[in-house]
């Protein structure tokens, strides 16, 4: 899967190269261009933003800079997401659909947004991460990334959780332990010593049920 993010800072990413999403990109599982929207500014002081028309305050990142951008990128499979608090709020639904395409162009706005018409334009969806107003696209982009990456088949193995994890099947992740039994006099539970897989399992599938209904219970429709 290619992602190609047009950002003004693209050091904002550097995140992506630790851990669990670095080693997907080093073992070419995916590949995360990342596109500097300044490159793209025909002015001889690389301006990339103006005044708002009408007033105001703030700048407006300009139209042609950002579709010059765009233009270096685009191809016809491409889905183009900007990156917006008006967006559809990002779950684990969207998560997994947006990890069916096979290019994804990630468009992070910053200081008042960018100039509608472009926007008209090339946007197919425009994604938010939650209620709350961040300054820019490029951290509410780096989360959908994670969370896409993280269930590309291959990036976490099979073994290892992805499946296991909170909001599989709308339900929050069971509590995990390790090594010692014992810490301080608080004990793992028994369960989990007994080496019997059916009954932890149907113990662990108790306790998601537990949690969520206690802690997001309209995850149940509750
Ligand atoms: Cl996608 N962008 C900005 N600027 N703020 C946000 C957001 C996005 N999602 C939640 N808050």
């Amino acid at each position: 899967m290619k992602f190609d993010v047009l950002t003004l800072f693209p050091d904002m990413f550097e995140c992506l190269n630790q851990s669990i999403i670095g080693r997907a990109k080093e073992k070419e599982l995916i590949d995360i261009n990342l596109i500097n929207i300044r490159d793209f500014s025909n002015n001889k002081h690389k301006k990339v933003d103006d005044t708002p028309y009408g007033g105001g305050s703030g700048m407006v990142m300009m139209p042609d800079v950002v579709y010059r951008a765009y233009e270096s990128v685009k191809t016809k499979d491409a889905k183009v997401i900007y990156m917006t608090p008006q967006g559809k709020k990002l779950d684990q639904k969207k998560v997994e659909d947006l990890a069916k395409q096979n290019h994804l162009i990630i468009l992070c706005g910053h200081y008042e947004g960018i100039d509608q018409r472009v926007l008209d334009k090339i946007v197919d969806e425009e994604v938010s991460i939650g209620d709350y107003v961040l300054t820019g696209g490029e951290l509410a982009a780096a989360v959908m990334a994670d969370a896409i990456v993280r269930i590309i088949p291959g990036v976490i193995s099979d073994e290892q959780s992805a499946l296991s994890d909170s909001f599989q099947d709308n339900l929050l992740a069971a509590p995990v332990y390790t090594r010692p039994a014992d810490y301080k006099g608080w004990k793992v539970p028994d369960i989990l010593l007994s080496g019997h897989e059916a009954k932890i399992k149907e113990w662990e599938l108790q306790q998601s049920l537990e949690r969520t209904r206690k802690l997001r219970p309209d995850l149940l429709g509750e």
